[in-house]
């Protein structure tokens, strides 16, 4: 194997697994379109032309840096022909449950393990396969739950154990499974391992954290670290953490320094350590015990970190607004980590498994989770849900050509062998649907395309609570409504800068919080969520689109939903069929082919909000589904149908 280097073409890194996926961030990163990539003039150039051209930033310590990273992963994904192998989790669609805020069953404001128990069949009557519940183990809740300080316990907001296994019981009677999510890089740091490490040296516990003494001689980059008055003192490295400020906590009482990539209550954990691994096992084997179908791995990417913790690159920190990253974000024992816990864990239930992987790329996915390669079944990467040169704290609109772009991309390079997951929201994103055009009037037609683009490719059908009613972003009134950690560290970053309006502008845009208010059920008080007060408010034009109103109107986002779900089930060719688009150039229009054995279907789209022309004609076939009910010579605002040909 080559090693690469500053010496190297652009095209040897582009076909680098890492550095294609390295390369595509970093031209969203810099607002160029991705598909710079396929320049067959650009893949002949050298790097270090390149890096004489970007005006000192891509100095010989980004090279290195850059070239380390790359040269860690010797392996390159296989993509095979033929068709697909069946698997119950590539044909099911998963339904994402926050379950703070899906029902609160016993009049709290918070939601509950018997809240959504009372909803299986609504759940059901939508067609869903599966549940994927958020955290719901014991935790003190400084990230919701993501913070977990007993794996083996259920949160005392949420219910019991017992509630527990009804819920699984439940759900067996309905045919359906349930997935976990699973938070394995951290713990609380009040999780019962952690204050053991913290207080006692001689503690075995002690090498499952990344715990620091004082004397390193490091000084820190971030200039927020002062802001937390530690001013006499220096982490053990330059990381920040992804909800501001440094990746290191100081615990004045044992002098010890403390690693988080989150919240300050969020403790690394260190997979070096073997005994940790034989604890995660357990848990694992716990869960599946009792019947769970698989587990969403949280950042499950960032658990092997770079031996010594070195300070992070300050060129890719600075392009990246995080410090560090390329220490972790494909760490050297990753794919180890993961072959371990399939072996041990998964492969004996035959457990599921979706990687949640921000910084993974089509291309590492592959080795992540391409089928021979016994790690995960599916990856979650994020590399769509921001359009070239923005992040998720800017007000912009979303321009849906990009997404087509970016699955064209995607569904044309991957082999039989991997498979993708389809989503276009989660508990962490504002809502779709605001973020491509917020206008009330265009809600339904868009909720409605956005559905019908999911359910027509190839790939598993993620979908998070309200997504299928059609749910907007929230309009909060101030600081006052919002309560995600990472909302408010961001914005008291900003005051901290003077920048207090424009924090408020930010949080707005990107709160994680639009898609963590209350599940609106009908037109009671709160909209049935729970007759208090709920611990997060929605605003009134959410709460009503609620699901009874849905349900009764066979128009609704919600049955576009149910039918989709239902159209998928019927006709295997939407899931395992061949994807060819056609008039990729053509803008605003979407249109491609699903074959499968003598099956053959044609989706067509117009991602725009004004009419226009059909390429092609009026399409013959029979209409499967459509936005709208007649076909008519232009495409309609958002119009788009599946036709069997
Ligand atoms: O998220 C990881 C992650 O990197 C982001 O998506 C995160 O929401 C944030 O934008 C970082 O800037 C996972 C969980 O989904 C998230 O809810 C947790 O807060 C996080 O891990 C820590 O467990
Ligand atoms: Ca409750």
């Amino acid at each position: 194997m080559i090693q690469l280097s500053k010496d190297s073409r652009l095209g040897d890194i582009i076909d680098h697994p890492v550095g294609h996926d390295m390369c595509y961030r970093l031209l969203l990163e810099l607002g160029l379109n991705p598909l710079l990539l396929k320049n067959k003039l650009l893949r002949r150039l050298r790097f270090r032309t390149l890096a004489k051209f970007s005006r000192g930033q891509l100095d010989d310590a980004f090279m290195e840096s850059f070239f380390r990273l790359l040269n860690i992963e010797k392996e390159r994904p296989v993509n095979r022909t033929g068709e697909p192998t069946p698997a119950w989790w590539k044909e099911a669609t998963i339904y994402q449950i926050y379950p703070r805020s899906f029902c609160d069953s016993n009049a709290d404001g918070i939601g509950d393990l018997q809240g959504i128990i009372g909803k299986l069949d609504d759940l059901k009557a939508l067609g869903v396969d599966a549940l994927w519940l958020s955290p719901i183990y014991r935790s003190p809740d400084d990230d919701n739950g993501y913070d977990i300080s007993d794996y083996y316990d259920i949160h005392e907001d949420f219910g019991t154990m017992a509630d527990f296994d009804e819920l699984i019981a439940e759900l067996e009677k309905r045919d359906m499974r349930l997935i976990m999510d699973m938070v394995l890089n951290h713990t609380s740091d009040e999780h019962a391992w952690f204050q053991e490490a913290l207080r006692d040296p001689q503690s075995p516990k002690r090498d499952y954290y990344f715990l620091r003494d004082v004397a390193s001689p490091k000084r820190i980059t971030d200039k927020n670290f002062h802001a937390h008055g530690h001013d006499d003192l220096s982490p053990p490295n330059n990381w920040t953490s992804f909800f501001r400020g440094s990746a290191w906590r100081y615990f004045p009482d044992e002098e010890l320094w403390g690693l988080h990539l989150f919240s300050k209550k969020q403790m690394d954990l260190n997979w070096e350590s073997e005994a940790l691994r034989d604890e995660i096992m357990k848990i694992l084997h716990f869960w599946l015990e009792k019947g769970v179908s698989g587990f969403r791995l949280d950042v499950i990417n960032y658990i092997s970190k770079a031996e010594g913790l070195p300070d992070g690159n300050e060129t890719i920190g600075a392009m990246l607004s995080f410090y560090g990253i390329e220490h972790y974000v494909f760490g050297a024992k990753l794919n180890e980590y993961l072959r371990d816990m399939q072996a041990r864990a998964f492969t004996p239930y035959r457990a599921f498994t979706v990687g949640e992987c921000p910084g993974v790329g089509r291309e590492m996915s592959k080795l992540l989770a391409g089928e021979e390669r016994g790690e995960m079944d599916l990856v979650f990467s994020f590399d769509h849900l921001e359009n070239p040169g923005f992040t998720r704290w800017d007000d912009y609109c979303y321009d849906l050509n990009y997404y087509k772009q970016y699955m064209i991309n995607e569904q044309e390079a991957l082999g039989s062998n991997h498979w993708m997951s389809l989503f276009f929201e989660n508990h962490d994103n504002p809502r779709m649907i605001s973020k491509v055009n917020p206008d009330p009037s265009v809600r339904e037609q868009l909720g409605k395309l956005l559905a019908l683009l999911l359910f027509s490719m190839r790939g598993t059908v993620f979908l998070y609570q309200g997504q299928e009613l059609g749910l907007v972003n929230e309009d909060f009134r101030s600081m006052d409504d919002i309560r995600d950690v990472e909302s408010l560290n961001y914005y008291q970053e900003k005051v901290a800068e003077g920048k207090e309006e424009q924090g408020w502008r930010d949080v707005m845009a990107g709160s994680r919080d639009h898609a963590r208010t209350p599940y609106p059920w009908n037109d009671q008080p709160y909209a049935g969520f729970s007759s208090v007060k709920p611990w997060i408010e929605s605003s009134s034009s959410n709460r009503s689109n609620h699901l009874k109103a849905q349900q009764a109107d066979e128009q609704s986002i919600w049955h576009f939903y149910r039918r989709l779900i239902d159209i998928r089930r019927r006709h295997k060719g939407l899931v395992y069929g061949d994807v060819k688009f056609m008039k990729k150039k053509k803008r605003h229009y979407w249109a491609c082919y699903r074959t499968y054995g003598d099956k053959r279907y044609f989706i067509e789209a117009n991602l725009s909000d004004k009419p226009i022309k059909r390429p092609t004609g009026k399409p013959q076939g029979h209409l499967i589904i459509s936005t709208h009910d007649r076909h008519k010579r232009t495409l309609q605002p958002y119009e788009a149908s599946i036709i069997e040909l």
